[in-house]
């Protein structure tokens, strides 16, 4: 599917933290693709676009947006919501780009409602079951700022913003595919002028492999669904006493691990564990996640739950211990575990040595883990499903989109 405008300009903003901005270039370089007469300026910071842009690109043209703060502070800002004034002035359709899963922007969208239903402040163990297919949600699991904690805070704030201006998009189009989480999908189609999941963008988009550390050479020596593979995504390392307890837990039930570890583990990880464990373990600053997530080797992902990691393990049909911290990643946790049925939250929402021995044995040798194993391998056909060539939803919503993008389509 292609469109063939005579030049046309497209400003696409960025949001530069996290692993936001690397979908949005995806999405930008497969409608460049398709349109290419189009010029795409993609306005991000310095930092964010120099780790985007390794190469020159003809229609796709990185554009540095100074933060605003002085070298060193951290940026707290969200969800560009401003975008939907931006569009107004200038008169242009504005498209929205969601990098996380439908529930997520559900709950954003829909935090009035919410707060009505349950409060401020309301108890943290009431079921959701006000909405359609939130029976196995808690308020616990909502980001916080929906219903508790600091509403002024920036990032609540900003979230809140974007759900009331969300219905104001010519369309949105998110990193999802229409058969996970169908009932929601159904809702937010129902919200929206136009909501159009457009992925599992790890299957849509080829991106080179970086195995310099041999992860996938290492894999390929080990025993079919045995390791443990662990990624607390592209920020995060937990607090000094759960990695602690999640090493003694790995040294306890002896199985070959794999561990993408953001930080110093000669420094951070128990004093020999390093040692000991190097017949079994192998741990590395960076991996390639998707590569190994479906290799038949991996049995088990302990993660934050961040989004592009659960669309990832659904792709690799690979189980999943969540370990969440902040925004989106409770009602992942949640969603997987209590409404889909392929993966485990933690006792207590943390690591600890018990916990983390009891979900990972469930989750590689018992009944439940082999129930996860085929519940998450009938969504991984979905996903294929998805994004066949001839009829897949995720493509035909790709054509809709190219179909905004270039003026083909109005409301
Ligand atoms: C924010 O999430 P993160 O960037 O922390 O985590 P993910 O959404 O899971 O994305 C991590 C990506 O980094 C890749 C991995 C994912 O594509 O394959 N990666 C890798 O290739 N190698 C590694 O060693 C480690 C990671 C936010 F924190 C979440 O709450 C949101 O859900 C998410 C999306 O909006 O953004």
């Amino acid at each position: 599917q292609t469109c063939d405008n005579a030049s046309k300009h497209i400003a696409v903003l960025a949001f530069p933290f996290g692993t936001h901005a690397a979908p949005l270039l995806n999405l930008v370089l497969q409608l460049s693709h398709a349109c290419p007469d189009t010029v795409f300026s993609f306005l991000s910071t310095e930092k964010s676009n120099s780790s985007m842009f390794p190469m020159k690109l003809d229609k796709v043209k990185p554009f540095n947006v100074w933060d605003g703060l002085p070298e060193g502070y951290s940026f707290r800002d969200a969800f560009y919501a401003f975008g939907a004034d931006l569009a107004d002035d200038l008169n242009v359709p504005w498209v929205a780009f969601w990098t996380a899963g439908p529930r997520a922007l559900f709950v954003h969208a829909d935090t009035d409602f919410i707060r009505h239903h349950v409060g401020i402040d309301g108890p943290q163990d009431m079921p959701l079951d006000f909405l359609p297919d939130f029976s196995g949600i808690r308020v616990a699991d909502l980001p916080s700022g929906i219903t508790s904690g600091d509403f002024d805070a920036p990032v609540p704030a900003l979230l809140h913003k974007m759900g009331q201006a969300l219905p104001r998009a010519t369309a949105i189009a998110a990193n999802s595919y229409e058969d996970l989480d169908n009932t929601v999908v159904n809702m937010l189609k129902l919200r929206f002028n136009m909501y159009l999941n457009i992925g599992p963008f790890n299957l849509v988009s080829s991106s080179t492999v970086d195995d310099s550390h041999g992860c996938l050479d290492w894999l390929s020596k080990q025993e079919p669904a045995s390791v443990v593979y662990i990624s607390f995504g592209s920020v995060i390392t937990p607090p000094p006493h759960e990695l602690q307890a999640l090493s003694e837990a790995l040294e306890e039930i002896e199985c070959p691990f794999l561990w993408s570890f953001r930080g110093d583990p000669e420094k951070q990880l128990p004093q020999g564990f390093l040692e000991r464990t190097r017949p079994k373990g192998k741990i590395v600053p960076w991996a390639p996640q998707q590569k190994i997530l479906e290799h038949s080797s991996v049995g088990a992902f302990v993660s934050h739950g961040g989004w592009n990691s659960v669309l990832e393990s659904i792709v690799g049909g690979v189980p999943m211990v969540f370990r969440p911290f902040f925004g989106d990643q409770g009602l992942n946790t949640r969603t997987v575990e209590g409404v889909w049925g392929f993966g485990l939250g933690l006792e207590g929402g943390t690591l600890t040595k018990e916990g983390a021995m009891k979900a990972l044995k469930l989750t590689l040798c018992s009944e439940q883990g082999k129930k996860m194993r085929d519940r998450i391998g009938q969504q991984k056909e979905l996903a294929y499903n998805a994004v066949k060539p001839n009829g897949g939803s995720s493509v035909e919503n790709f054509k809709t989109l190219l179909k905004v993008v270039s003026n083909k389509l109005t409301l």
